[in-house]
């Protein structure tokens, strides 16, 4: 038995002294120390050996497997901090290289300006409204007084999904939308994509954006519209900035009007920026048609409102002195960066 445990100890220690790996000390463990190793089975054949030699074996045996365990346990530890060691010298970090460079992206043009106006409406009290793309001829024509037969419609001709479902051609329809639900006032911005079948060129796009703004209340006047309008250009202008009404016609508000901005270049004096004129066209207006409310469920004896649209790209490009609107899509970042 001597000789048996002798030999024992004698192979685990070289296969410990042979071993590269971690797994490799493993195998030597289970090997000898598991369940079917060979220290193990010399103690399940501890009932061959004489009884009064049973206590002597047994401590041997004991001694022995703390020894392969200890020299296991050694061995495992050296093992590890090598492999740090080597891990450490391998994964060298210089402090002192340049850091790498993050491309961070940036808010499009045209959104650093609709979050302007969207602050300075949010500011006034009102609310940011989002509605579909796609919509019912009736939201988009019909509910905003333009019937099937009115010319506005051969202006704003638009992409049809069917007879009666459409690309908007306005955000109007959220402002509809919003009416219909019954909960008055209203004070609200639109801002989002519309369509319209257009050819591409310096100045149009089949798909552009507006914000459309509507107050519906007791007792709103022409005066609330102009106020409104003369501060959102002070604060998206400048602080010096006038505004101009032409009056227009629109079908969906009475009385109507374009809004020019006294040019914001040369503060009105008149230059190639505004064509000697002194004022820029931003936007139109207009008091609510009576009949809009009503079709919508509003009493136009009790309410009145104003709205207003404005074209999201024509002012980027204004506040920005970009001359083309297709750069405003191509999504070239030699162009987007500048911004
Ligand atoms: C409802 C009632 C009235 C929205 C309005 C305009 C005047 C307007 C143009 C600006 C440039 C369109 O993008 S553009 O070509 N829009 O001039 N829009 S009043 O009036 C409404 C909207 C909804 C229920």
């Amino acid at each position: 038995m001597k000789e048996k445990l002798a030999k024992i100890k004698d192979d685990a220690l070289r296969q410990i002294e042979s071993s590269d790996a971690l797994e490799k000390l493993n195998e030597v463990r289970v090997n000898f120390l598991g369940k079917k190793g060979e220290l193990t089975t010399v103690l399940k054949s501890m009932k061959d050996v004489a009884p009064e030699d049973r206590p002597k074996v047994g401590q041997m045996v004991n001694e022995l497997r703390d020894e392969i365990e200890h020299v296991l346990e050694q061995a495992k530890t050296k093992m590890e901090a090598k492999a740090r060691e080597s891990a450490m010298k391998r994964e060298v970090i210089d402090v002192t290289l340049p850091a790498k460079r993050n491309l961070i992206g940036h808010r499009h043009p045209n959104r650093i300006v609709l979050d302007e106006v969207e602050r300075i409406f949010i500011g006034m009290g009102y609310e940011v409204v989002e509605g579909p793309e796609v919509e019912y001829d009736y939201y988009n024509f019909e509910a905003l007084n333009i019937p099937a037969d009115h010319p506005a419609k051969d202006e704003q001709d638009t992409f049809y999904v069917t007879n009666d479902i459409l690309l908007r051609t306005q955000t109007s329809p959220v402002q509809v939308r919003t009416m219909e639900k019954g909960k008055l006032p209203i004070r609200m911005i639109a801002p989002g994509r519309v369509f319209r079948s257009d050819e591409v060129d310096a100045t149009h796009s089949p798909s552009f954006h507006q914000i459309e703004g509507m107050i519906v209340d007791k007792g709103i006047t022409f005066a609330d519209l102009k106020g409104t309008l003369a501060q959102f250009a002070k604060e998206l202008f400048g602080e010096k900035t006038k505004v101009k009404f032409r009056p227009h016609h629109f079908p969906f508000t009475e009385p109507s009007a374009e809004v020019d901005v006294s040019c914001f270049k040369c503060g009105g004096e008149g230059c190639r920026f505004c064509k000697g004129s002194g004022w820029i066209e931003i936007l139109g207006c207009g008091m609510v048609h009576p009949k809009v409310l009503k079709m919508s469920g509003i009493d136009p004896d009790i309410y009145s409102g104003f709205a207003f649209g404005i074209g999201l790209e024509r002012i980027t490009l204004l506040k920005y002195e970009i001359d083309d609107m297709r750069l405003l899509y191509e999504n070239d970042v030699r162009f987007l960066k500048q911004f």
